[in-house]
């Protein structure tokens, strides 16, 4: 008989969900386990996802299992492997009679949500599950989480895949060099355009990026900047965030903690900080992880900082202390 995984994915009528859903039943993601999924969206939104289903039925996938969709997250939970957290509400929409447009506000509304929502995991959820916070603010909506959870045994994670995939694409034309020869991309700090993308710890076909690159002002006019602003410059154009991008991110996340991370290398993504390279202790903050021949994902601790980093790692980390005061009153 194949194993099961049961993956929850709130956001599920969303547009990054779109394209993930699908992904996540083509024998890519979990190899040949059957997939059961737990579909959430708010009650407005719910019964959108008839649809979606019966998509994703006639898709004939092989791996596809047990596939219900719903508004009760409690229900969802129940023994869960993984949480894929989507869902959100985005900035500029009307939210109980207020248009939401201060960082403030969006942090207390998201916020809120995953108060609830942790709560569920840290009761109902298996206990080596795995949570992918994506929906924005991603840092600090799973800081909160994690502290209604409540339980330690459980991993969460904030997603910045896409700013390493995004800095991985950059870097490969800047080097003429293959996806797949950049390795070691890390992003530190918060996902907001305060993320520090690591251009010095890259490993290109073994040797030293920083050697390769050996360009300061590309780095600080190009390179920086244009990762940090990527998700704006995506909006600006499409007139909607990055999906497929975010949605493909968020598979690499969930790939790279399930595959043993090969020697020397590490893998994107914010955890909850243990005072490691004197980051604040108690902040979801962006680290280079590494997933162990036993499955345990953790953080990879000799990496070296120049002052240059630390200094551009500090006003993210600042940004995530100031986000956490702003919640206070969600994490007593
Ligand atoms: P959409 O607005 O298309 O979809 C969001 C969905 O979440 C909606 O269908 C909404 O009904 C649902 N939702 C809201 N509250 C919910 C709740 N309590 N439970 C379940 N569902 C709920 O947004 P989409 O483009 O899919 O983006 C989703 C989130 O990802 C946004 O917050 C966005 O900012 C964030 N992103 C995060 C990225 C990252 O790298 N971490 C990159 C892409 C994206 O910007």
């Amino acid at each position: 008989m194949k194993d099961r995984v049961k993956v929850v994915v709130t956001g599920a009528a969303g547009q990054i969900s779109y394209s993930l859903i699908p992904r996540l039943l083509d024998g890519h993601t979990f190899k040949d386990k059957i997939v059961d999924l737990e579909l959430v969206e708010i009650p407005q939104v719910v019964d959108k996802l008839e649809g979606l289903v019966m998509e994703l039925e006639d898709s004939n996938f092989p791996n596809m299992g047990n596939v219900n969709y719903t508004s009760n997250f409690e229900e969802a939970a129940n023994d869960a492997d993984w949480f894929l957290l989507v869902g959100s509400i985005p900035r500029g929409i009307v939210f109980n009679g207020k248009k939401i447009e201060e960082r403030s506000d969006l942090l207390q509304i998201n916020g809120g949500i995953f108060v609830g929502q942790g709560q569920a995991i840290g009761r109902f959820g298996k206990s080596d599950a795995k949570i992918l916070v994506v929906g924005n603010p991603a840092n600090t909506n799973a800081l909160i989480g994690r502290h209604a959870a409540n339980n330690e045994s459980q991993l969460w994670m904030a997603m910045t895949m896409l700013d390493s995939s995004r800095a991985r694409s950059i870097l490969s034309k800047k080097l003429n060099a293959g996806i797949e020869e950049i390795s070691k991309m890390i992003i530190w700090g918060n996902h907001s355009p305060t993320m520090y993308p690591d251009f010095e710890n890259i490993m290109v076909n073994g040797s030293s990026g920083k050697d390769l690159i050996d360009d300061m002002s590309w780095v600080e006019g190009e390179f920086l900047p244009i990762v940090q602003q990527r998700g704006k410059a995506v909006i600006d154009s499409r007139g909607a965030s990055s999906a497929t991008s975010a949605a493909k991110a968020a598979l690499d996340t969930v790939m790279a903690c399930q595959t043993p991370t090969q020697s020397g290398d590490c893998f994107s993504a914010a955890v909850i900080s243990d005072g490691s390279y004197d980051l604040p202790k108690g902040i979801i903050c962006g680290m280079p992880l590494m997933t162990t021949p036993d499955g345990k994902v953790e953080i990879v601790r000799d990496i070296t900082l120049s002052n240059f980093a630390k200094e551009k790692i500090k006003i993210s980390t600042n940004e995530l202390i100031d986000e956490r005061a702003a919640v206070e009153d969600l994490l007593r």
